[in-house]
């Protein structure tokens, strides 16, 4: 049986997110990202051993420095100004969706404006139409935020290691835009908070299947936040299809603070491991003093949303490679869609601290 011995933190509220689904090529699709993913983890987590902490509320502060104050505020009024639109009722828009992108084409240099209609408003911030918002959607995404906080709190006060159910994920989710099922950085917050707790030097690694294309954005131009991630190549054609190329290094005093290995589709544990031990280097080049894992599972061989095929044993090398780097980690969940497998995908890794 695996045993999990470091904290494990949730939040009830992270059930409270219900997408309804994705519209995916213009089509109302069942979707992935379900509130059963964050109870079948914290199930398999407790079976395991783990103890469960529960999230405390902190302040906004952490999440301002993170995201602009005018998507924070959108966000947090999205479903109720769309209710008062009416459009749920009267057009049955059941979920607040993007309709117009404001894209550099459209606006063609002009400035750009605040649209009078509500409906006009969701492009400003949302770059898909597969993360939509519902009654829920914020309570969840800000207790997500709660709960990889409190991941920070107990690592602050000594432990080795803390997981986060985060849920909604947030590694898509950039300053001033979102998608890609992520609403706030989870592991972005989680990052600023180790460096006000005075990490100077910290690295958030990435091994969702998926470029964190959102947290790296966040952290580009930046020195003192290491972001390394291994994922499908967007260049073969997947999600998030225009970033997270091996090129983009990062910017101005962040050059060489980025590092991006895509991977082919079909990639099984020898390369996926081979990459993941790279991406331990860098972070021990950049003289990390604590690690944020974006931990996404859905580079497993079954999970519906990604083409690699790493297998439950590969997971379990990764967290053998990641709690090798002794270094005080705190890990938040990102993807993982596998519901069959991936509370022991995540446990395989966890047991390693
Ligand atoms: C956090 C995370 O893993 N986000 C990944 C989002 C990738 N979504 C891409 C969706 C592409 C269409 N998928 C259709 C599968 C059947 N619903
Ligand atoms: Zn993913």
């Amino acid at each position: 049986m695996t045993s999990v011995r470091i904290p494990v933190v949730w939040h009830d509220d992270v059930l409270l997110h219900d997408p309804a689904g994705e519209v995916f090529l213009g089509v109302m699709t069942p979707g992935t990202e379900t509130a059963d993913r964050a109870t079948v983890i914290r199930d398999v987590c407790i079976a395991a051993g783990a103890p469960l902490v529960a999230a405390t509320p902190h302040p906004a502060g952490v999440l301002e420095r993170v995201h602009a104050a005018d998507f924070l505020t959108w966000f947090a009024g999205a479903w109720s100004a769309w209710e008062a639109a009416g459009l749920s009722d009267a057009v049955g828009a059941h979920r607040v969706v993007p309709y117009i992108f404001p894209t550099a084409g459209l606006l063609a240099g002009l400035p750009l404006r605040l649209p009078v209609a509500v409906h006009a408003r969701t492009g400003l911030f949302c770059y898909d139409t597969m993360t939509l918002i519902g009654p829920g959607t914020w309570t969840a995404a800000r207790a997500a935020v709660d709960a990889a906080l409190t991941a920070v709190d107990v690592v602050i006060e000594g432990a080795t290691a803390a997981f986060a159910i985060c849920r909604p994920p947030g590694h898509h989710a950039g300053t001033a835009s979102y998608g890609g099922s992520c609403y706030l950085n989870n592991a972005a917050v989680a990052a600023e908070a180790l460096r006000a707790a005075g990490h100077e030097r910290v690295a958030v690694m990435d091994v969702d299947a998926h470029h964190g294309n959102g947290t790296q954005a966040i952290f580009y131009g930046r020195a003192d936040v290491l972001y390394a991630s291994l994922h499908v190549d967007p260049g073969a054609g997947w999600f998030p299809h225009y970033v997270g190329f091996a090129d983009e290094t990062g910017s101005g005093s962040g050059t060489g603070t980025t590092v991006n290995l895509p991977l082919a589709p079909g990639m099984g544990d020898k390369g996926w491991l081979s990459a993941l031990g790279r991406l331990c280097d860098a972070v021990l080049a950049h003289e990390a003093t604590a690690v944020v894992v974006s931990l996404g599972v859905d580079a497993a061989a079954h999970d519906p949303e990604s083409p690699l095929q790493v297998s439950p044993s590969g997971f379990a090398e990764a967290g053998r490679l990641l709690a090798g780097l002794a270094l005080p980690t705190v890990l938040v969940l990102e993807g993982g869609y596998h519901l069959g497998s991936l509370g022991a995908l995540v446990t395989s890794v966890l047991t390693a601290y």
